[in-house]
């Protein structure tokens, strides 16, 4: 049987790393990518015993980097069977008139853009091929904008108009177009949000239960365990305390 290739931007932390996990239990080959090597060698580590385990190290705001690093492929790993965009994150939660320029562009560097690099160099194979699936992890912040909130709503605003317009330019070529749009994650998201603020970040998951990485990854796994015919296309995921990126409601502590 043909293997079947799981490529995950992010598989250092978070959504992207329980993907990993969850995709190599499904029999995915998996192909992690990140900034942090030693977090990618330690993955291979992690994974189900025998994972056919590739990994590659690159920022995604590098065009370059990013196409270099998938031109190195082996051979055996060039065709891939799902692209998990995954990769990013907001930095800062600012007001419009005091938010920094450089936050906005790590956000729209890397939430937009550099989901657009991972995929222009993805994606011909795909339609070469006329098979594949993507899947792109927007947010509800791409479905709503919250105070303060801004560029981070902005970007995932994109990344939500992006897939549905892979949607259809891949239409003719039967491959599979799918966003997940989480709310709220207990992951290192909030770490990276306010800058390494442990007791701010651990602030915004208190006096509820988030959702965990792996409730994402498990919707990857369903998702990509669908017959031919069937795509979810758009989904968004909550945790039971949170209707809407503003109203969540919290135990009293
Ligand atoms: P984490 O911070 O835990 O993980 C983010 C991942 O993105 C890391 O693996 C990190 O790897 C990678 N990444 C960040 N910047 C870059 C970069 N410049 N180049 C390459 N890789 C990068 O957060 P989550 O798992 O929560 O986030 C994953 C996705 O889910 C993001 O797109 C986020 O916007 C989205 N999301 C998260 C929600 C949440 O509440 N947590 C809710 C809704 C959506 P490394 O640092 O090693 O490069
Ligand atoms: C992450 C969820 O509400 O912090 O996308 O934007 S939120």
């Amino acid at each position: 049987m043909e293997k079947k290739i799981a490529f995950i931007t992010g598989a250092t932390s978070g959504i992207g790393k329980a993907c990993a996990h969850y995709l190599a239990e499904e029999g995915f080959a998996i192909i992690g990518c990140g900034r942090r090597k030693e977090r990618l060698e330690a993955l291979q580590k992690e994974l189900p015993k025998g994972t056919p385990y590739h990994f590659l190290v690159f920022d995604v705001r590098e065009k370059d980097a990013v196409y270099e690093a998938i031109d190195s492929l082996p051979a055996e790993w060039q065709s891939i069977t799902v692209l998990i965009n995954n990769a990013g994150n907001a930095h800062g939660l600012d007001p419009i008139h005091e938010g920094s320029e450089e936050d906005w562009d790590a956000m729209m560097d890397i939430n937009v853009k550099g989901l657009l690099y991972v995929s222009k160099r993805i994606i011909p194979g795909m339609v070469e091929r006329k098979a594949g699936q993507i899947i792109n992890i927007g947010s509800t912040a791409g479905k709503e904008v919250y105070p303060k909130g801004n560029v981070y709503c902005g970007s995932k605003h994109a990344v939500d108009a992006i897939t549905k317009g892979m949607r259809l330019d891949l239409n003719p070529y039967g491959i599979k177009v799918m966003a997940i749009n989480p709310g709220l994650v207990d992951t290192e998201f909030s770490l990276v949000r306010f800058k390494g603020n442990d007791e701010k970040a651990a602030g915004v998951y208190k006096g509820f239960e988030p959702l965990k990485a792996e409730d994402v990854a498990d919707l990857v796994r369903y998702a990509v365990t669908r017959p031919p015919h069937v795509v979810l296309a758009d989904v968004i995921i909550l945790p039971t305390a949170q209707a809407s990126t503003t109203m969540l409601h919290k135990k009293e502590s």
